[in-house]
């Protein structure tokens, strides 16, 4: 018979192997040694000096490896509580994943205010320069499920809690600056079209089906938001690269009470960057966590994302002489017509030490504003109020969710809410109610306190949309016109993928009459592309499209790129053999630029320099495709170039990075492999040949325009060059 008890031990031995304890972290409490954690925790010990494992009541477990049995092949017992309390525990592992944005990623900081705002606003965090106020960040997708793929075509969730002196302030802004809808009341409608649809389950993060644009084809009101989600604006390359806005317009309310309504922007300091569609799909097969992965890396690192706080201001004036109703939150202020002022800083610093503990409780709340800042009467953003509170008390189980750190202001707060689920704090003593004639506990402050901004409301009570917000075509187009030619080609291919995947033809027409409002040249090329027989007719606008709206450049994601690599990614496929000089030439001159370059080589294990020293892989080529990288070089051996031209990964590599319009170095013994992906026919100011200074220069200098966008008409998916050309 297996000796049950021998295999216990050793299991024991070697779970506890890498609990070793030193002397000094020994405490005596109460006659008992203790054992102080990392986090200054106490622990039990066990008989090898390690922490003792107990069950959640504090009793010391003898047999974590075997449950409590009658005999050795008997049945399991009710007595064992250690079994009973390990499973249940397990059983309750999961709260309900957020109906939307439940896929999220988080990260802690500061804000730092840049000049007092005092004039305008008696938000306390924007009183004195220099004050930094910790944040907690949560980035997101909307329509997938919480293990969704990171790089789905979707609007990214930007929300930022500010733990104020005077309580928290939670900015749940996106990374877009308008929404789909005008009222609330269509929140759910539109979230149960865009989710997977409800016979089938699928798809799965995605509106790329019926059900999506059929709902969005039928609200006029969605089409400036359809131009933003067919933009790269849904494909981030990265949380870093991506601009946050409140979407809302806002009041800022200063100590005399007056009112200054102000809409919030983020600037990411490393400029604006998008992927390709191609790209998007491909990596969500290699990394479905490319974006988590990619926040990790840069904080744990100590490459600190950083995003300035602006914001624009206007009274009451300007909003009455504004084209569009500011209560409206599908319509913009374009920046060139109100410049945005930056009052702040950002900084990223610290991920969660506990994913579940902060990332998946954090409960962010729109209603959650501190002293001198106020709502305005949108529609949306009042509908949101009442919403989020209602939604923690469903997902985090009962009223106490602000008892949870990463939810507690980090201000004192008194109040006498008491009891309830889970309830951690409890006023003390004898008196928990106001007023009271002891003379205890806290008091209500009509100086300090929030003080509502007393707006002047009156009117009928009534079920209606304002004619102000009639107007559905004219930003769209502004937007679409604000692109450029890439940006507005890829608007046309994705509109042209996504109701290539509507099966009902009506929904594919529909859609085409309502983009003839906004401009005829879309609407006809992704007719002619889906294979629309006959033109439908522009839809019905309540109001005709302005042909008036200038420009705005502040809408193009390309305009707006950073100009420089920094905080990118360079790829890198080597081979043996490689030229030692030159790897470690570009590797420096990357770093430099504050730049990342990662190897990709046919064995992880990696290769052997020309100077015969080792040099290790961050990638196996399998595992390395050049999708995850914002340029690629390829450097190599005659004798390594062969093999590699055998690889299909090795061609793909190049051809991908030539497809997405990348940036590719190489020396002369990789041109082989050019030939053997398709492109050495097509060689362009993208792909450069690198040896001598003045190649890398040449190529370092240019992966600061990150994509050779001009390549992209002449590439046509499936195009073949003649390997052997
Ligand atoms: Fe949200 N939204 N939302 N939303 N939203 C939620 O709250 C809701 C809207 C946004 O990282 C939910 O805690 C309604 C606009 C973000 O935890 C829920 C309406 C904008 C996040 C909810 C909107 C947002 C949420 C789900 C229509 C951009 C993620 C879980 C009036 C300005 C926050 C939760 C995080 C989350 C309701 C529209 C942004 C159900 C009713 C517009 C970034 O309460």
């Amino acid at each position: 018979m297996f000796n049950l008890s021998q295999g216990t031990i050793v299991a024991k031995r070697t779970t506890r192997a890498t609990g070793s304890t030193s002397s000094t972290d020994i405490v005596t409490i109460h006659d008992q040694q203790l054992h102080r954690g990392k986090g200054g925790e106490l622990h039990q010990i066990a008989e090898d000096g390690a922490e003792l494992l107990t069950t959640s009541q504090g009793g010391p477990v003898a047999d974590d490896q075997n449950s409590l049995r009658i005999g050795a092949r008997g049945p399991l017992l009710v007595d064992d509580f250690h079994f009973r309390e390990k499973i249940f525990h397990f059983d309750h592992e999961r709260i309900p994943e957020r109906v939307v944005h439940a896929r999220g990623y988080g990260a802690h900081g500061f804000f730092e205010t840049y000049e007092p705002l005092t004039e305008i606003t008696r938000a306390d965090l924007f009183q004195r320069a220099g004050e930094k106020t910790p944040v907690f960040v949560r980035f997101s997708t909307v329509a997938g499920n919480k293990g969704s793929a990171d790089l789905a075509r979707d609007v990214r969730g930007f929300a930022v809690k500010f733990y104020t002196q005077e309580g928290n302030w939670d900015l749940v802004g996106n990374n877009i600056p308008i929404f789909f809808i005008q009222d609330a009341i269509k929140f759910p409608d539109l979230i149960h079209a865009a989710k997977q649809e409800p016979d089938r389950a699928f798809p799965q993060a995605q509106t790329a089906h019926d059900n999506f644009w059929d709902f969005i084809s039928l609200t006029p009101e969605s089409m400036n938001m359809v131009m933003w989600i067919m933009s790269d604006r849904t494909i981030p390359r990265s949380f870093r690269f991506m601009e946050g806005f409140g979407v809302h317009t806002f009041r800022f309310v200063n100590a005399k009470g007056a009112s200054t309504f102000v809409k919030f922007h983020w600037k990411p300091k490393l400029g604006l960057q998008s992927v390709a569609w191609n790209e998007a799909v491909k990596i969500n097969g290699a990394d479905p966590d490319f974006h988590r992965r990619d926040l990790w890396q840069a904080i744990q690192s100590g490459n600190f994302p950083e995003w300035e706080l602006c914001v624009q201001l206007f009274d009451q004036e300007f909003a009455d002489n504004f084209d569009f109703d500011v209560l409206d939150p599908t319509k913009i202020i374009p920046e060139e017509v109100l410049p945005v002022k930056p009052i702040g800083r950002m900084v990223l610093d610290r991920m969660p030490g506990n994913f579940f503990a902060e990332t998946e409780q954090v409960a962010f709340m729109t209603q959650n504003v501190p002293p001198g800042i106020d709502f305005s009467n949108d529609p949306l953003l009042q509908g949101r109020n009442f919403s989020y509170l209602d939604t923690q008390l469903k997902r985090l189980g009962g009223p106490n969710f602000t008892h949870l750190p990463i939810n507690a202001p980090k201000c004192p707060f008194h109040n006498f809410q008491q009891d309830g689920h889970m309830a951690m704090r409890n006023p003390v003593g004898r008196v928990n109610y106001q007023p009271n004639s002891f003379g205890e506990g806290p008091r209500q402050s009509p100086s300090k306190g929030y003080q509502h901004f007393a707006a002047d409301e009156n009117g009928q009570k009534v079920r209606l949309r304002p004619e102000s917000f009639a107007d559905h075509y004219s930003q769209a187009r502004q937007f679409f016109l604000s692109q450029t030619p890439a940006e507005q080609r890829h608007i046309a291919m994705a509109l042209t993928f996504e109701l290539s995947k509507v099966e009902t033809v009506a929904i594919r027409e529909r859609m085409i009459s309502h983009l003839l409002n906004i401009d005829e040249t879309l609407a006809t090329t992704v007719a002619q592309k889906l294979g629309i027989q006959a033109m439908p007719k522009p839809a019905d606008a309540a109001i005709p499209t302005r042909q008036d709206l200038e420009r705005s450049p502040a809408l193009s994601i390309v305009e707006n790129g950073p100009k420089r690599f920094e905080g990118r990614k360079l790829g890198v496929l080597v081979t043996d053999g490689v030229d030692a000089k030159l790897l470690k030439k570009l590797k420096t001159t990357i770093e430099k630029e504050k730049a990342l370059l990662e190897l990709i080589a046919p064995k992880v294990g990696g290769v052997t320099a020309s100077d015969g020293s080792r040099v290790e892989a961050h990638h196996m080529i399998d595992g390395g495709p050049s999708v995850l990288f914002d340029a690629v070089a390829v450097l190599a051996s005659p004798a390594g170039i062969e093999d590699l031209e055998m690889e299909a990964t090795a061609r793909d590599f190049v051809a991908d990075a030539f497809q997405h319009c990348k940036f590719i170095g190489y020396d002369e013994n990789a041109f082989p492999l050019l030939v053997k992906a398709g492109i050495a026919n097509d060689l362009d100011e993208g792909t450069i040949l690198l040896p001598g200074d003045e190649g890398l220069a040449a190529f370092v200098s240019e992966l600061g325009k990150l994509r050779v966008w001009g390549r992209e008409p002449g590439i046509k998916l499936g195009k073949a060059s003649s390997p052997e050309t």
